[in-house]
């Protein structure tokens, strides 16, 4: 049996990366394949995704803030280092639990995932060379301009800092209109659109950012394609499931057993 293929689910907070890990879970599951869910957030309060492995299970937020004697965001940060310590355990929960996929939802607060060391030690312990990164655009930031290009730079961040396949997210869609959908992703397609969007967004228009922002768009266009998803109504799962699949298999056709159904 192949190494499981790993996704880990990253975005700013409220992005949905919990209600994205708990659709794909169900997706794949009904397409044929087994799922292992993995959370790696010490604060989730989630009751709604139920993970095979739990990182609260060894490290939670509450104990940390208690047993420390630490608010909530030094608490945050000593739970995180404290998670990177018990990536042993994660791993071997993983390799008892055999299964196609591996789905990890990460820490609410993405600069806790982004910018520190510990996360940087658990993906190497985790990763084999089937992963991918799913960084997620929530809708609320990424509909304007300048909030689209700010994500952007995010996402290369975190590229450039774990060096594994990215992939960039719209999610929520269901809450946008089709136009405006259809902006976002034109911005994703064309740099040269988003830096008219981010031109006609400013309030006065400063000739030396606009020049640096269209460099860099320019720059990061590689990086820029974005699928549309949502939890509430299911778009998108099937096309992440190819793009993944694409990236783990470097592009070659799926086992027609585990072929899912054509959604036509
Ligand atoms: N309408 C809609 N709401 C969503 C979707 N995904 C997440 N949400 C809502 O957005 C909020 C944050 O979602 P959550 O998955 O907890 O985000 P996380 O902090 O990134 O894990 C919750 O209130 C979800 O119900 C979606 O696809 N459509
Ligand atoms: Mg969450």
């Amino acid at each position: 049996m192949d190494e499981p293929g790993t996704i880990y689910f990253t975005g700013t907070a409220g992005a949905g990366k919990t209600s994205l890990v708990t659709a794909f879970r169900s997706w794949l599951t009904t397409a044929g394949y087994s799922a292992t869910v993995v959370n790696l957030d010490p604060g989730s309060e989630s009751t709604t995704l139920q993970p095979d492995i739990d990182i609260r299970e060894w490290v939670r937020l509450a104990d940390v803030m208690q047993e420390y004697d630490l608010g909530p965001n030094g608490a945050q940060i000593a739970a995180a280092d404290l998670v990177a310590l018990k990536v042993f355990e994660v791993k071997q929960a993983l390799s008892e639990l055999r299964s196609d996929y591996v789905l990890v939802d990460t820490p609410g607060q993405i600069e806790l995932f982004a910018f520190r060391e510990s996360s940087k030690a658990i993906l190497e312990a985790l990763s084999g060379d089937r992963s991918l990164v799913a960084f997620l655009f929530d809708p609320t930031l990424a509909k304007s301009p300048s909030g689209f290009v700010s994500l952007l730079m995010l996402s290369a961040t975190v590229e450039f800092r774990f060096r594994l396949p990215t992939y960039n997210l719209l999610t929520k869609v269901d809450l946008l209109t089709p136009a405006q959908v259809e902006e976002i992703l034109s911005w994703g397609e064309n740099p040269g659109a988003l830096v008219d969007a981010v031109e006609r967004d400013m309030p006065t228009p400063d000739a030396q950012l606009s020049s640096g922002v269209f460099r860099a768009i320019e720059s990061m266009a590689p990086l820029m394609t974005l699928l549309p998803t949502s939890s509430q109504d299911l778009s998108g799962l099937e096309p992440l499931y190819r793009h993944a699949q694409q990236v783990f298999q470097g592009g070659e056709d799926l086992e027609p057993s585990h072929a899912p159904p054509d959604e036509g």
